[in-house]
């Protein structure tokens, strides 16, 4: 009875999940009863949809089916009214060796396709474009150090002007990100009071924003358009109320806007900041010293915005990569 009950469930969730796979996915915000991954809008976010959809979702459901058909021939057949005599025997050399090496094996299989895509994304081009994300109690301000905008605020977007404009409350802020289509964009991370984490799940991108270090993401949007996000890491009070709106618009636009936020177009050099420095490099596993670290993008602090964090001691100590 409890193993019919479980197939049925495990059916009906099938179903909903297959049925949810046709309905018309939102870019770049959540769907409402939506079940799968948002839309990818970049090449590792599409990578990582293949691998959730091909490799994991598959193995899940062969082994969910598989235990549950071993649950249901115990169950009938070896219950006390069809097998009143149990055997005595309690070891197989065999089988104990079979459940340990499938298992080993499985988890080999997955590692090939999760060690790709986790060194995908810690292999950042050269990037056109570099934006500081720094996550305040509860707002962010943003900073492009290259064109010279200092850090400007994005707050949650207020119920009635959400409404009004016809925008989603709680994903739209009150000043967006805005980057080019298909230019590689740096992202770095840090928090001026507590741990943030900076994450646009069309992106594919999620890294955490922690007080006294600078943690480096990036993404590369292949198609205009807006995209919504928000902080993942438990921060306080207002956690849910810190949006991050991205804004992904033609080279031409965001000069526009660039002059807009009275910065320089001048091609200067972007900022980059290796893994080796950031601390954040699998790839780098000889601590620096923390003195020669000093990320460039703190030197300019804003004025008159909010304060700046006390980020000058990037240690190199391991970092979690992206996590998902
Ligand atoms: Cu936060």
């Amino acid at each position: 009875m409890r193993a019919l009950a479980m197939v049925l469930a495990t059916g009906a969730m099938t179903a909903f999940w297959a049925a949810s796979a046709f309905a018309e996915d939102l870019v770049g915000q959540p769907t409402p009863g939506g079940i799968a991954m948002q839309p990818g809008v970049t090449a590792l976010k599409h990578d990582a949809i293949f691998f959730h959809d091909a490799i994991l979702m598959p193995i899940i459901t062969v082994i969910t089916l598989f235990v549950m058909g071993l649950l249901g021939w115990c169950i009938v057949r070896y219950n006390k009214r069809a097998n009143p005599i149990p055997a005595r025997w309690s070891h197989n050399t065999a089988i104990e060796v079979t459940w340990t090496l499938v298992p080993v094996l499985i988890l080999v299989f997955i590692a090939i396709f999760s060690f790709k895509l986790l060194f995908a994304y810690h292999d950042m081009p050269h990037p056109d474009l570099t934006v500081k994300a720094t996550g305040y109690q509860w707002y962010w301000g943003y900073e492009y150090p290259d064109q010279k905008i200092p850090e400007f605020v994005a707050s949650v977007l207020p119920e009635d002007k959400a409404k009004a404009r016809g925008v989603p409350y709680r994903l739209a802020a009150t000043e967006p990100m805005v980057v080019p289509v298909n230019k590689t964009v740096q992202v770095l991370t840090t928090g001026a009071d507590v741990i943030h984490a900076w994450a646009v799940p069309a992106f594919g991108v999620i890294m955490d924003a922690i007080p006294g270090r600078v943690n480096q993401t990036w993404f590369k949007a292949e198609k205009i358009g807006t995209y919504y996000g928000s902080c993942r890491e438990l921060c306080g009070l207002d956690h849910a109320f810190m949006p991050i709106e991205v804004h992904v618009v033609s080279q031409a636009d965001f000069n526009a806007w660039v002059l807009s936020k009275h910065g320089t177009l001048a091609a200067a050099t972007p900022t980059t900041v290796s893994a080796q420095t950031l601390g954040t490099g699998a790839a780098a596993p000889t601590p620096a010293p923390a003195t020669a670290a000093k990320p460039p993008v703190n030197a300019a602090a804003p004025a008159g915005g909010p304060p700046e964090p006390t980020a000058t001691n990037t240690t190199a100590a391991p970092t979690a990569p992206a996590t998902h």
